[in-house]
């Protein structure tokens, strides 16, 4: 069996989704995603100039070797453009070998763990009244967990304080807002006195069953993020994410000796060697990581036993800019791992986003259930994709009120 051609699509409903199809000379088709957020057209340029054309004349069902040759293969790796890129063929690939197996995916993992998987959505408010509304409808919706991010009094912007409804797309993500991202100020004395009052004025008003996430988006010192866990430990959060900056391993260590705030890191993690310290001396609770950008699945479901390992729990990244093609993959890695924890699954519900991926995966009361259909479960209209086209966008960039660059 031959791959024989593979093409890249950039573009989609309000984000440039980068879809890959890889063909084969049986006729079965396999989908992989590579949108790496605000940055497209760089996975897309990595597939189309060096990895297809290495990818065509070799034998589809050798995802690892595949894998291998494409990560290890190269002398310079690892990364989020090169990790998104064999991320997608590594999709493509599990998808046709599901297709030739005729099973869905996680039958091909172990088969199920359990019937449906928890998700949380994002409650986000301009202030504290307007973030109740927003939890409140997701309640309504039969979400049992929900991430909340709210506006801080005195503070001019917060990139996540950006009011936003179920069923509006989430516009913490700057879509096509250009190449010149937007400056926002951050002050983390006004966050530190307010945030954890409003948290446990949630709690308040939620009652002891609501799952309440929080996201600090990487923006304390290890002390600040271990003084504020411990002024939230009575709010029992069901997560802090992204406490301190992603790149030092050891940042968490001050934290846990402090508080048992579960914490969930990721996000923005790429490979194994990222995150290996972190799980290995059970700093985190949950571990972030993406299909998309941590290297496809045959890389995420290595994390995933390390982190079985190691009572860490899985919380997939899916904020809207993944494609429901690395959302299938999850979703089907979900219904499989033993340890899995979460995810994060904010349905637009667009109907055009679904004429473009046609799935058979179910969200209902607050709970994903996997297709039955072979491989990921997801399809790729080409028709449809002709409508659209790139258009650039960026995240905003962070500033303290000095000027000095803070994460965004
Ligand atoms: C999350 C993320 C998002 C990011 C976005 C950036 O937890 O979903 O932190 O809020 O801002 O994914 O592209
Ligand atoms: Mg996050």
């Amino acid at each position: 069996m031959k791959i024989t051609d593979a093409k890249v699509f950039v573009g989609g409903p309000a984000k440039n989704y980068v879809t890959l199809k890889i063909m084969t000379d049986q006729g079965v088709y396999g989908l992989g995603d590579a949108t790496l957020n605000n940055r497209e057209t760089l996975p897309a340029a990595y597939l189309q100039d060096y990895l297809i054309p290495n990818l065509i004349g070799m034998d589809p069902r050798n995802s690892e070797d595949i894998w291998q040759f494409f990560y290890r293969g190269a002398y310079f790796r690892r990364g989020p453009i090169a990790m998104a890129a064999f991320g997608a063929i590594d999709m493509a690939l599990w998808d046709i070998k599901g297709k030739l197996a005729n099973m869905p995916l996680y039958q091909l993992f172990g088969g199920k763990s359990r019937d449906g998987a928890l998700v949380y959505a994002h409650a986000t408010g301009a202030d504290l009244d307007d973030l109740m509304d927003s939890i409140a409808a997701y309640v309504a919706l039969g979400y049992k967990a929900v991430r909340v991010q709210c506006g801080i009094p005195g503070m001019p912007t917060a990139s996540y304080a950006v009011p936003d409804k179920p069923g509006t797309n989430n516009n913490y993500i700057s879509d096509f807002s250009g190449i010149r991202p937007k400056v926002e100020i951050w002050n983390t004395d006004l966050y530190m006195r307010f945030m954890p009052g409003a948290l446990a004025e949630i709690r308040a008003r939620f009652g002891p069953d609501l799952k309440i996430l929080h996201d600090v988006h990487h923006r304390l010192t290890p002390r600040e993020a271990a003084e504020f866990a411990k002024a939230v430990e009575p709010v029992g959060l069901y997560w802090l994410e992204d406490p301190t900056p992603a790149e030092d391993q050891n940042a968490l260590r001050m934290l846990r000796q402090h508080s048992t705030v579960p914490i969930a890191i990721g996000e923005v993690f790429n490979s194994i060697w990222d995150c290996n310290k972190l799980i290995e001396q059970e700093l985190i609770d949950f571990i972030r990581v993406a299909v998309t950008y941590a290297g496809g699945i045959t890389h995420v479901k290595r994390i995933v036993d390390l982190a079985g390992l190691h009572n860490v729990r899985t919380g997939f990244h899916g904020a809207p800019s993944h494609s429901p093609i690395s959302m299938a993959a999850q979703h089907h890695l979900n219904a499989w791992a033993p340890n899995f924890g979460i995810q994060e699954y904010l349905v637009l519900g667009t109907p055009a986003c679904d004429a473009l991926f046609p799935s058979g995966h179910k969200m209902e009361n607050g709970m994903v259930f996997v297709s039955e259909a072979p491989g990921l479960g997801v399809d790729f209209d080409e028709a449809e994709a002709s409508k659209y086209t790139y258009s650039p966008g960026s995240h905003p960039v962070v500033r303290l009120e000095d000027g000095t660059i803070w994460d965004y």
